[in-house]
Order: structure tokens, then sequence, then C-alpha cells
């Protein structure tokens, strides 16, 4: 009995001196393990006269069951204990401003060319390309626009040099704009047709603020039965105003346009300037103009196809009517975004290019 006492006494400091699961886990090995102090008492019971035994059993067994439950009681206290202190030590403050990751983001004139051929494509448009490198036709007779024509001037060519042994006896040039792709649709594909054209321009011209030698267009050209310059008019001053009134910072609206009064924004006014374009009639120039800005700027040749530009296609003038426009890319992306000169967008400059 004494033994028993003796037992318990060491049994319980063993288990308050526990400093962790491992040295509980030997505690208890020690104790109540198969071969434990504990086990071998209560194994030894049956070798006990029935008198000793009925003493000591039950003090045995009740020891047995009070040493187990000290043991969970105290594996439970050092997973508490343990828990607390990782969540101490591994406590975040979620509150804290996140490191920023690099991360790439699109140039403004990529994200302004599938922002239009986005809005284009939600009005019926398709966008389709054709090749940078034209020939003479493409880009200026079939636009009626002959060699001895003054309106040639207009566009300043960059002409490649061709090998006189060469298979490809027409002139070959870097498109000026994009408005031979019109023929060359037109020449595949029979009306009612939208499409519109994005793609890069090349043009020998000085280059400065407003002009580059280098550029991107978006054509756009609608045929049908009955196209009026009420359409284009409709068509144009929408694709405003979705491209003006979202993302980039602007918060802009346009002037007439089906959202202007809302409050808080800006509006931008739009000008139809009569002009010419060989292959247009009537031709106009678009402007525009944001508020506090005294200068206009253009931003798009447009007008009705020239009944000449239909024949060269192989379509009906009597039959077809449509409207063509051709956006300069870089100056609308420039009033997008607020850029000053268009020789940034082409300069490759991280401290330009990092500000969107
Ligand atoms: C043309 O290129 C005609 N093909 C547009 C057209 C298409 C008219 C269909 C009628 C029907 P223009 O040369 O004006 O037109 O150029 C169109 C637009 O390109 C200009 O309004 C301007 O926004 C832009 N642009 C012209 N030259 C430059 C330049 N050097 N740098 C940057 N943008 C330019």
């Amino acid at each position: 009995m004494q033994d028993l006492k003796k037992l318990e006494k060491e049994a319980e400091k063993a288990i308050i001196e526990a400093a962790d699961e491992a040295v509980l886990r030997d505690v208890e090995i020690k104790f109540l393990g198969r071969k434990g102090t504990l086990t071998s008492v209560l194994r030894g019971l049956k070798d006990l006269s029935e008198k000793k035994r009925r003493e000591l059993g039950p003090k045995a067994n009740t020891l047995r069951v009070k040493l187990e439950t000290s043991i969970g009681e105290k594996r439970y206290d050092l997973r508490k204990k343990e828990l607390n202190a990782r969540l101490k030590k591994e406590w975040i403050d979620i509150s804290r401003p996140g490191i920023k990751t690099a991360q790439g983001h699109l140039h403004p004139l990529t994200a302004s060319l599938r922002e239009i051929t986005s809005i284009f494509h939600s009005l019926g448009f398709d966008a389709v390309v054709g090749p940078e490198i034209e020939t003479e036709w493409y880009n200026f007779d079939a636009l009626n626009i002959p060699s001895d024509h003054p309106a040639r001037d207009l566009w300043d060519t960059f002409w490649l040099r061709q090998d006189k042994k060469s298979a490809i006896k027409e002139k070959l040039l870097l498109r000026t704009h994009t408005s031979p792709v019109q023929i060359r649709f037109m020449g595949k594909n029979q009306p009612p047709l939208r499409i519109i054209v994005p793609g890069k321009v090349f043009r020998n011209d000085a280059s400065d603020a407003t002009h580059d030698i280098e550029f991107y267009q978006v054509e756009g050209l609608m045929v049908d039965k009955e196209i009026s310059v009420a359409n284009f008019k409709e068509i144009i001053q929408v694709f405003f105003e979705k491209f003006f009134s979202s993302g980039g910072g602007s918060a802009f609206s346009v002037k007439g346009g089906p959202a202007s009064g809302r409050g808080g924004k800006e509006k931008i006014n739009i000008r139809l300037r009569p002009s010419f374009f060989p292959f247009t009639e009537p031709s106009f120039e678009i402007d525009l103009k944001f508020p506090g800005s005294k200068r206009w700027l253009e931003v798009a040749g447009a007008g009705m196809v020239h009944p000449n530009v239909f024949k060269n296609s192989g379509l009906n003038p009597k039959h077809w009517r449509g409207f063509a426009f051709g956006f300069g890319v870089d100056r609308l992306c420039m009033m997008k975004y607020k850029i000053s000169d268009i020789r940034l967008l082409h300069s490759s400059d991280p401290r330009f290019l990092k500000q969107f």
C-alpha cells in the first residue's frame, strides 16, 4: 500500500514537471506502459491473497484512472501552450500594406488598340488585317489616287528599293494608311459589311509633338444599301463616348453624346470639318477638343465611300453606299492618357511607361 502511495507521488510529480509532450509520453510509458510500474502492480495482483487483492486492487485501479486523467489534462495544457506560443510567434498583421510585386502591364497604345477593337466589336464590326508592305495600286491607285494626282503629296511615302530581277514588278511601299485594306476586303467580300482595320502605318514625315513617322491607324468601313452620314455620326459618337469614359484615368463624356449632362464629367467637343480625300465624297476630318484646351486635335479622316473605290473593288456603286474612316490611334491614346508628345509613345523610356 505504501509503495502505491509512493508511486502516486512520484508519478504526479513527474507529470507536473513534464516540460513537453515527449517527456510526458516517457512518464506515461514509465508508469502506465506495458512494462510500466503501475502496470506491473496491477499484473501482480493475481499473485496476492484474496484479502490483499481486494484491498489493493480497487486502489491500484483508481490510481490508474487518476494518472490517465492527469496525463490527459497535462497533454491538453501542453498542446494549448505550444499552440499559443506558435500563434504568438507566427502572428501576422493582415492590416499592414503588402509588398507590391513588380507586374508588367500593357503599353498605352496596345491598351488603346484593344479597347478600340472591343468597342467596335460591340457595334458589330469585325477586325481584319492587311500587309504593312503594300503595292502602289492598293495604297494609291485603287483609292482613286493615280500617280499624277496632286493628293499623293498628302502622304510622304517610304518607297522600297526593288531588285530588278524580282518577279514582283509592281512598285512596293510601306503603307501610308490602312485604307488599302478597304479595297482588299471589298474585293473578296460582298456587302453588307462592317470592318475595322487596326495596324501600323508609315510616313516619310518630319516628326513633332503630334506627328511621328510610324504610328497606328484604325480604319473603319461600313457598306450596305442605305448608309448615310447620319449612321457614321451615330457610330463615332457612341465610340468616343465609350472610349473616353472608361479607364485611363479619364472622366470625360462627349458633348451631345448619350451621357452628356452626366454629373461630374468634363465634356469633350467633337467637330466634323469638311475636308478632301480622293477616296471619299463628301469627306471630313474629325477634331476633338478637351475642356480647358484651346486647341482642336485632328484625330481622324472620314467620308462616304467614293464610287470609284467601289468600282476598283469590283462592287457596283449604284447598289452600295458606305462610310469609311481612319483614326489616328496614337492621337486618341494621347488624349485619353493625357500624353503631351507622341514621340514618348515609341520612346521605350521606362520613366514614361511606368506611369500607366
Ligand atoms: C488618312 O490616312 C486617310 N486614310 C483616313 C481616311 C480613311 C479618310 C477613310 C477617309 C476615309 P490622314 O492622313 O488625315 O488620313 O490620317 C488620318 C489620321 O491619322 C489623322 O487624323 C491623325 O489622327 C493620324 N495621323 C496622320 N498623320 C500622322 C502622323 N504623322 N503621326 C501621328 N498620327 C498621324
